[in-house]
């Protein structure tokens, strides 16, 4: 089976943009899946589950519910060690690189190895930074770091090549969910520039412009949650 990680690749070299859909298990009615999922863009490819406090139980069920109404892969995307299961099909191994707490850099990745060591999930060592969207973002309450200023765009590029000389697989800017401004363009096309792995871009797109704006900029993979939540979903 091809791997997540090596589509993602062939799909940036391609030039092709792809899209990921986050479900937050703690918000999501898991018997509305397949309402939701039908809905959802056609075009979409990766399914994402994850959380800042989401429960173990709750990320179990919400993958389980997704996998019975959708072919499309999922992706964890945990907000804690806890946020693992067998269910999914890969994990987001994230280290938060804009911030200085050992515990989001490398304690809660040492918690997870029990859960990680034997398991069939394909890891995705992720450089994740996270970026002022405008507002206190769930990220930063939980993670107790500040996002990096918008202004500082040659340190936030070299802390992206800072992970990828570190191994890390994708870089992932983050304006944190539900954000009043997303990442900025000009920001997205200096990592792009910098870096050689895959982009990722997420936090606070809510319209088809800002979602063009990302991917023009450079961004590979961009993640969208709060707009498709509630009755007010966008259309893209
Ligand atoms: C949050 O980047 C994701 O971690 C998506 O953000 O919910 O604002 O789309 P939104």
């Amino acid at each position: 089976m091809t791997s997540i990680y090596s589509e993602i690749l062939a799909s940036a070299s391609r030039g092709e943009k792809l899209l990921c859909i986050l479900i937050d298990p703690e918000n999501f009615d898991n018997n509305k899946a397949e309402a939701f999922l039908k809905r959802m863009p056609q075009n979409a490819s990766y399914l994402l589950v994850g959380g800042s406090t989401a429960t173990a139980q709750q990320t179990e069920q919400t993958v389980e519910a997704l996998k019975q109404h959708s072919e499309l892969p999922v992706i964890l995307f945990p907000g804690s060690h806890e946020q693992i299961t067998e269910e999914a099909d890969a994990i987001l191994f994230l280290s938060l690189l804009s911030g200085r707490n050992p515990e989001y850099l490398i304690g809660q990745q040492i918690k997870s190895v029990p859960r990680l060591q034997f398991s069939s999930l394909e890891i995705l060592p992720t450089a994740y930074i996270l970026i002022d969207g405008g507002k206190e973002s769930a990220v930063q309450r939980v993670s107790k770091t500040q996002p990096m200023s918008r202004c500082e765009v040659n340190l936030i590029s070299e802390t992206a090549l800072a992970g990828e000389f570190s191994g890390k697989n994708l870089v992932y800017l983050e304006a944190g969910s539900g954000a009043k401004i997303p990442v900025g363009a000009a920001i997205i096309s200096e990592v792009k520039k910098t870096v050689t792995i895959p982009l990722i871009v997420g936090g606070g797109i809510r319209s088809k412009e800002q979602l063009q704006e990302a991917y023009d900029a450079g961004a590979d993979i961009v993640v969208i949650g709060t707009a498709f939540e509630g009755n007010n979903f966008v259309q893209l």
